[in-house]
């Protein structure tokens, strides 16, 4: 259902239960949910974005079931912010491009002064695909599964030979941090940092293993894109989807956000610290000054959340609400996308 169509519903079932208590009440009602409408459409020029409101309020961020990184446990008060309830699709990131001849990352040769190491011959455009080995020697190294493809990118997420035929409400993927953030910035919003995606992602539930709640099939419904089955060989889709999915193919969650358990990994504003928990500030955490991953110092990582499509229980976990992926800022990969936010007055 699309959003006119459900405010309409919401609108007229406000209305209708509206009769029985008074037609002041409904008036008001009316008028509320009016201006309700307004915000989001001021909210969502100009890409006609559809946003949700989510609602300040303190949580417990991390897990003392994950990994190190997600340490100590620690409380963070967030102030209210508007969030796309979907990933940022490929057709919205070629209205950015169309718009501003904006160049991706991977369309570009990579520059020697930042990969010193990277022979001439190989300094190339392209980025980094997935592809499922017949056959696995070594199930600790990811080269077998991930691919540097020449030409890879946006457009040709498996390479020049591909393209976004019936891709064009998918996540777009191969953007690395700086082109998130240049698309953000065009469209007035800005990345989220790190606490508010997880305080979104949370849903409103306090310490929930899924975004949605305590069961992975609730009702008996699959709630999320990531991978059945042997990883990296075997992909089942009993989800429905091997790779990516349209955004929104699955339900939302408490603060009617999408997606924000698998599909694509999403870029967030802050630099990687494994450390950061620790010390991070209480209100609305900016997220560190630096980066340090602790097993590549001097390699700085921007952080990544929800996981994607590749995400699978014998590997990262990573569509738990408090998994964090540490990558270098100008990387890209055939699973990773992102959504932003944007500052404003709750509705
Ligand atoms: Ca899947």
């Amino acid at each position: 259902m699309n959003p006119a169509t459900r405010s309409t519903l919401i609108f007229a079932g406000i209305a209708l239960s509206g009769l029985s208590l008074g037609g002041i009440w409904v008036a008001k009602e009316a008028g509320r949910v009016m201006r309700q409408q307004q915000t989001r459409r001021a909210l969502s020029s100009p890409l006609g974005v559809d946003m949700a409101w989510i609602p300040s309020g303190k949580f417990t961020m991390g897990s003392n079931d994950g990994q190190l990184d997600e340490r100590p446990l620690h409380d963070a008060k967030i102030r209210g912010f508007w969030l796309e309830r979907f990933e940022v699709t490929n057709e919205q990131f070629a209205k950015f491009v169309d718009a501003t001849s904006y160049i991706t990352t991977a369309e570009k040769a990579p520059d020697p002064s930042l990969y010193p190491e990277l022979a001439p011959e190989k300094r190339v455009p392209g980025s980094l695909v997935f592809f499922a080995p017949s056959q696995l020697t070594n199930f600790t190294d990811s080269a077998q599964w991930w691919s540097f493809v020449e030409g890879a990118n946006w457009r040709h997420p498996e390479g020049p030979e591909s393209d976004l035929k019936g891709r064009a409400t998918h996540p777009v993927v191969h953007v690395s941090w700086y082109d998130a953030a240049a698309y953000a910035e065009w469209a007035g919003k800005r990345l989220p940092t790190e606490a508010e995606w997880e305080y979104a992602a949370r849903g409103g539930l306090e310490q929930n293993p899924y975004p949605w709640g305590r069961e992975r099939f609730p009702k008996g419904l699959w709630m999320m894109n990531v991978w059945q089955g042997n990883f990296p060989g075997e992909n089942l889709a009993q989800d429905g989807f091997k790779g990516t999915a349209p955004v929104g193919s699955f339900p939302p969650n408490g603060y009617g956000v999408h997606d924000i358990s698998g599909n694509a990994w999403e870029w967030v504003a802050d630099w990687y610290r494994a450390d950061y928990y620790a010390h991070s500030r209480h209100e609305n955490p900016p997220g560190p000054e630096d980066s340090l991953d602790p097993e590549a110092p001097g390699h700085p990582k921007k952080v990544a959340r929800g996981g994607s499509f590749l995400s699978s229980d014998t590997t990262d976990k990573g569509y738990r609400p408090s998994a964090r992926r540490r990558i270098s800022p100008g990387s890209s990969f055939s699973d990773l996308g992102f959504r932003c936010v944007k500052d404003g007055i709750a509705p």
